[in-house]
């Protein structure tokens, strides 16, 4: 590991009145960045005895309002030492915040109960080598060892930082973002957008391909719209999509809430790529979508059987500890694929512990991404691409691009994805490149 990586600072400053620029007392973006700036240069002193100086922000994200008298902490972490550059990640958190409601005093402020982060951003200093005077061991994210043993230690002693708090996003990863295009619950009542037969799922397929995505989780329909899991459909639809685009596509197992196990496993007879396990029964909505422990293992082998990649879709934490036992016994196969589905009514919501604690118990090797419903699916998807993780977006989660405004198709929602990953520094693969990270070697059919 490089001498530098992980060493973290932070500093905690009250905004003053002459801060605000705006209506309301609002403190324009800039004074975040100027923050920013003070923590790379304590970055900068500690790691090579010299202020360096900052060269480019690469992302900012301002995610909430800062207002005089809030009190904000900042922290940065150094993510990657080069000769001269330090790539940094920066976090902004607001732990105080004066009240200003109608029937307080002006001087009210409250502690927040959970810190509220108003701007993240990543970015590159420079130290010419000529000035760095200090290079120093840096242990990172080690526990405190207490000031006894540190003083014990020879001269120069390493600087031990906490555990960063900010999250650092692995640079250059790949990312693999799926569209789930259609689904079976969503109606074209819901919205004018939903495809429905062959053609415009294939038109679909290509536009979400265009837009960033390399596989397409497929759900098909009757001519009525109601949902469908059968062979033929599946292989009309793949075959338009073939015609159009090489994404990967990825059948559902799931099918709709009611259909019997023989039924969901329709699509296994064209042999997809890519099809869905899912790892356990929930509620769903005010029906249940029943996935008993026999049938997890008799849709594995039938995957299998098909020559398919599992991909292991989680809808609670257990599921994940579900699919590690199958692996115990033998059901499935690494490399595994997780998808943490989260926000089914009935099942767990979605937050940044649940994410992170799911992908606690992920294994080295596997592969994990999040797809979340409704209102969720931006949030989360972007945490995930935050963590490291891949992404799927589409209307068989989410119909909303923004709240109240449909998403005009699957392609705006796969787009803003795309950027977002962008702007973290992630590179968003084509087809074949995801095939390789998936571990699908047979030609697409
Ligand atoms: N439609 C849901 C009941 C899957 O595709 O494998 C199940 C589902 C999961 O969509
Ligand atoms: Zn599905």
């Amino acid at each position: 590991m490089s001498i530098g990586l992980g060493l973290t600072v932070t500093l905690r400053v009250r905004i003053a009145a002459h801060d605000a620029h705006y209506a309301g007392e609002l403190v324009d973006g800039a004074r975040m960045l100027a923050l920013f700036g003070d923590v790379a240069t304590e970055l900068l002193i500690r790691l090579d005895g010299d202020e360096g100086l900052f060269r480019a922000y690469e992302a900012v994200e301002f995610l909430a309002p800062v207002r005089a008298g809030d009190y904000i902490e900042a922290t940065g972490v150094i993510t990657k030492v080069g000769n001269t550059s330090r790539a940094m990640a920066f976090e902004a958190r607001k732990v105080i915040a004066n009240i200003r409601d109608a029937g307080v005093s002006p001087s009210a402020a409250d502690a927040l109960a959970e810190p509220v982060v108003v701007c993240r951003a990543i970015g590159t200093c420079v130290v010419p080598k000529e000035l760095q005077r200090r290079p120093r061991l840096v242990l990172p994210a080690l526990t405190w060892p207490g000031a006894d043993l540190l003083a014990k230690l020879p001269e120069p002693r390493p600087i031990i930082t906490p555990a960063p708090n900010v999250i650092v996003t692995p640079p250059e990863s790949p990312l693999v973002i799926t569209a789930a295009i259609v689904g079976a619950e969503v109606t074209r009542a819901n919205t004018p957008y939903l495809p429905i037969t062959a053609q415009e799922l294939a038109d679909e397929a290509a536009r979400c391909r265009d837009a960033g995505a390399s596989v397409i989780h497929l759900h098909v329909r009757n001519a009525d719209g109601s949902p469908s899991q059968s062979a033929e459909l599946f292989g009309e639809a793949v075959t338009r999509i073939r015609e159009k685009t090489d994404v990967i596509v990825q059948t559902s197992t799931g099918g709709a809430v009611g259909m019997s196990v023989e039924e969901r496993l329709g699509p296994l007879a064209i042999k997809p790529e890519m099809a869905t396990l899912n790892c356990g029964t929930i509620n769903f909505g005010d029906d249940i979508f029943v996935n008993t422990r026999p049938d997890i293992r008799a849709i594995a082998k039938r995957i299998r059987d098909a020559g398919s990649i599992a991909e292991l879709e989680c809808y609670e934490v257990g599921h994940v500890q579900e699919a590690l036992a199958l692996l115990k016994e033998g059901a499935i196969a690494e490399p595994l694929h997780f998808q943490f589905v989260l926000g089914v009514p009935g099942a767990i919501m979605p937050s940044e512990e649940v994410v992170r604690f799911m992908l606690s118990l992920v294994p080295q090797g596997a592969t994990w991404a999040v797809a979340a419903v409704g209102r969720y699916q931006r949030p989360m998807t972007e945490l995930a691409m935050r963590l490291g993780g891949h992404a799927r977006v589409g209307l068989e989660d989410n119909i909303y691009l923004e709240k109240g405004v449909l998403a005009e198709g699957n392609a705006p929602l796969v787009a803003r994805a795309a950027a977002y990953g962008k702007s973290l520094g992630r590179e968003i693969v084509d087809p074949d490149r995801a095939r390789k990270l998936l571990g699908i070697y047979k030609p697409a059919s």
